[in-house]
């Protein structure tokens, strides 16, 4: 499906372009934090240079002259110095990220416009994972984390479908791989939930792959993503007070979620919004990976202080866990 030294093709399309000014990295320190209440490890990295860069807006952008022009779509023609592949399984284009903060860090663009707030399709679901395969290197001890941020609240800044693929710290676990580590494969139904760490306080809904990736194909991740994405439009109808607990109403908050892949698992974490307010930080799916970007060293020095304050943060911009609830049948 893609050329077998597509890490080599990663690593001297990022040089270059690092090298002409078409990737801006951003400089940034990160330090390891373990939260003992939930067990959660984070890595923490601190970018004060982003502090600049605006939040994300869904106003046009204004010239020089102050007359309002539309938003730029970045991912319509991407720079050809970012492009990895310009095919990728037909459907995509794989480029860099033009702002990263780790090296190597790359985004599936679909070729066609489509909204980033559609759910995943099993053509994204398959390449993305096939992408994940053909990236990692066990003798390297290399691991890569997919993610797909959907929908306003889960901290996506740009319309224009597309998921991400980061490299994973060194010796980095994320919660997910100690929940699903030697657990099999299932697809979750009426009678079998996913996997949630009882100890984490946010909502996160898990499922570990097959060992053997010859059993992974679209339908296997089709009907897993389903199973989860379930899960979390139920979190939604039941904050709306419209499920048969009969819960007061509350003002309804737009479905929003991340999705986090690695190739020994899947999972989807809802969110209700992008930022915690004090300390402040903003979360993509990375957080929900135990991976946190700061920019203000006020958040900084909180983090380091008391590393639960993450877990707070995170609990703050999603839902609590639903571990050990059955659904009713008026869920999805
Ligand atoms: P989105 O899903 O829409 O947004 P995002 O990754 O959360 O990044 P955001 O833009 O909100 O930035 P943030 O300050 O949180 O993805 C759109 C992506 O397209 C962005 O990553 C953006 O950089 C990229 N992009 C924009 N214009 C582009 C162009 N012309 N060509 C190619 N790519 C373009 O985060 C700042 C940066 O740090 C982002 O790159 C983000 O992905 C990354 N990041 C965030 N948390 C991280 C973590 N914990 N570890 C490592 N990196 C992290």
């Amino acid at each position: 499906m893609f050329p077998n030294n597509l890490r080599e093709i990663v690593e001297s399309t990022y040089e270059k372009a690092v090298q002409n000014g078409h990737v801006k990295y951003t400089e940034s320190s990160s330090k390891k934090l373990k939260d003992v209440h939930s067990g959660i490890s984070y890595q923490v990295t601190y970018a004060p240079s982003l502090q600049s860069k605006p939040e994300r807006s869904d106003a046009d952008a204004v010239d020089e002259t102050g007359s309002s022009v539309a938003k730029k779509d970045p991912f319509q023609e991407p720079e050809p110095e970012l492009t990895v592949l310009e095919d990728c399984a037909s459907d995509y284009r794989l480029v860099l990220n033009k702002f990263p903060v780790t090296p190597n860090h790359l985004i599936l663009v679909t070729k066609e416009y489509m909204l980033q707030t559609s759910p995943l399709s099993p053509k994204d679901l398959l390449t993305t994972y096939k992408l994940l395969q053909q990236l990692n290197d066990e003798d390297e001890m290399l691991r890569h984390l997919a993610f797909y941020n959907c929908g306003p609240n889960s901290g996506s800044s740009q319309d224009h479908k597309h998921l991400q693929i980061l490299p994973l710290p060194n010796r980095f676990v994320p919660y997910q791989d100690r929940l699903c580590n030697g657990k099999d494969h299932f697809i979750p139904n009426a009678k079998t939930e996913p996997l949630q760490d009882p100890k984490i306080p946010f909502a996160h809904y898990a499922v570990p792959l097959p060992e053997d990736s010859k059993d992974v194909d679209e339908d296997l991740l089709a009907m897993t993503f389903v199973s989860l994405l379930q899960r979390a439009l139920s979190v939604f109808q039941d904050w709306s007070g419209n499920s048969s607990e009969g819960s007061d109403a509350r003002e309804p908050i737009t479905p929003a979620y991340n999705v986090l892949m690695t190739t020994e698992w899947l999972c989807l974490v809802p969110r209700s919004k992008t930022c915690a307010k004090t300390p402040s930080i903003g979360f993509n799916a990375t957080g929900y990976a135990g991976l946190v970007l700061v920019k203000w060293e006020e958040s900084w020095n909180a983090l380091n202080n008391d590393p639960s304050v993450v877990t707070d943060l995170l609990l703050e911009c999603s839902f609590p866990s639903t571990a050990g609830t059955k659904p009713s049948e008026y869920h999805y």
